[in-house]
């Protein structure tokens, strides 16, 4: 018997006797979807310069093999997100066609409204009426891919804003972006939903035209039911209390999905879970929660948005999923009645200690016997690397890795 498999059954008894639903715990592990972002498998880097990796991708085909590779070992992550236009391909048919035998779907369709040369002044909230059609043409666009690929997700992020007091006007720009996302909206095919994502600095660094959850839900609410609202972890300003946002979002049915990565100070696209692993946890404690609302259980897009500079992109992002599965089961484990009575007591200590508890589970047993039954190894990480995967990319993709152009800062 393996040392995980002892591990397990102990691990088992105790939650038993904690009278957690061990069976349930682990039907909702293996529901779990994560879906990885292609520009996670390209080059990268910052505006300071970019570290190529021998390994990289160098195209949207070998984007996939990637993605398929991070599910193979996982079995948690079916689905590719595209950005358009470092994706762009010319046949369509053949992308899906190529996903499809490599088991996977697409996923969320992003347009690209910052590096073209005429978004210099923004896009949809740009004053030039020329440059927002463009804008509105290219999200159009990206309907019509989406369509092709099967996405039902338009997942929609502007670097819109301004560096300097005076260079624009909010509320002329507020009124261009609730119009640019109307124009858009009403074209979206029924079955399909539109998430907007928020940040609240960069590229511009005085304001951004939405800068916070509270702006997107906004634009959101006047859409229509089918527009919700993003959370990427790394754009919050310090000290945002992002569980409690997740919350209301939740219960004003606007919580649209995630993009998960980490942050020490801005937007890092650190992996998710490293800087501030109980910050990951507590998030998921209200989307286990909501997930499992007998009156009306919500689904969110689970997403992972980062672009990994310095680390072995195909290790990283098999690590990510890693950490996101831990916090996620650890949430799976909070005893619900014991909080909702500490709290109606006003059992401070008591209500966090609970949330403590469940926190400091090893999970891992459990997580390993649940990726066994599955088919998958039980460490994903360590089983990448003895798998000579990266090596053979080396090999076959040269010492320069992904070309110039496939990602953030590339
Ligand atoms: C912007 O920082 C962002 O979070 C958006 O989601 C973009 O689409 C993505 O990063 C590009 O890396
Ligand atoms: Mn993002």
């Amino acid at each position: 018997m393996a040392r995980w498999e002892e591990r397990y059954r102990i691990l088992e008894r105790q939650l038993a006797d904690r009278g957690v639903d061990v069976a349930e715990v682990r039907r909702r592990l293996k529901s779990l979807r994560i879906e990885t972002p292609s520009w996670g498998y390209g080059n990268s880097g910052t505006r300071f310069g970019v570290f190529r990796q021998p390994a990289a991708a160098r195209d949207v085909f070998e984007k996939l093999e990637d993605a398929a590779c991070v599910h193979r070992f996982t079995g948690v992550t079916p689905s590719v997100a595209l950005h358009i236009p470092w994706d762009k391909c010319c046949d369509w048919d053949e992308l899906k066609a190529r996903a499809k035998r490599l088991g996977l779907t697409i996923g969320a369709i992003n347009p690209n409204l910052f590096q073209d040369e005429c978004y210099k002044f923004g896009s949809f909230c740009n004053s030039d009426p020329k440059v927002r059609r463009k804008a509105r043409e290219h999200v159009l666009e990206c309907i019509g891919i989406m369509k092709k690929l099967g996405s039902r997700v338009l997942s929609l992020w502007f670097a819109d804003g301004t560096n300097y007091p005076g260079q624009g006007d909010f509320i002329a720009r507020k009124r261009r972006m609730q119009e640019g996302l109307a124009a858009v909206y009403a074209k979206l095919p029924k079955d399909a939903s539109m998430l907007i994502e928020y940040k609240l600095f960069e590229p511009a660094f005085y304001h951004t035209d939405i800068a916070d959850w509270g702006m997107a839900y906004v634009f959101a609410s006047k859409l229509g039911p089918r527009a919700r609202v993003l959370v990427d972890l790394g754009h919050h300003a310090q000290g945002v209390n992002i569980e409690h946002l997740v919350a209301f979002l939740i219960d004003e049915d606007k919580l649209g999905g995630f993009h998960f990565n980490s942050r020490k100070y801005a937007d890092d696209d650190l992996m998710t879970g490293s800087i501030n692993p109980y910050e990951l946890f507590l998030i998921c404690v209200q989307l286990a929660a909501a997930e499992a609302d007998p009156k009306s259980p919500k689904e969110f897009a689970y997403m992972v948005d980062q672009s990994h500079n310095l680390e072995g992109k195909l290790e990283a992002m098999v690590k990510t999923v890693e950490n996101i599965q831990w916090a996620y089961a650890q949430a799976l484990l909070v005893d619900r009645k014991a909080l909702e009575d500490a709290q109606e007591n006003g059992d401070v200590v008591g209500a966090e200690n609970v949330l403590v508890e469940a926190y400091r589970t090893d999970v891992f047993p459990l997580l390993a016997s649940v990726r066994v039954e599955t088919g998958r190894d039980p460490e994903p990480l360590k089983a990448l690397r003895a798998s000579g995967e990266v090596e053979k990319r080396i090999r076959e993709r040269g010492e320069k890795g992904g070309r110039k152009g496939g990602g953030p800062g590339a």
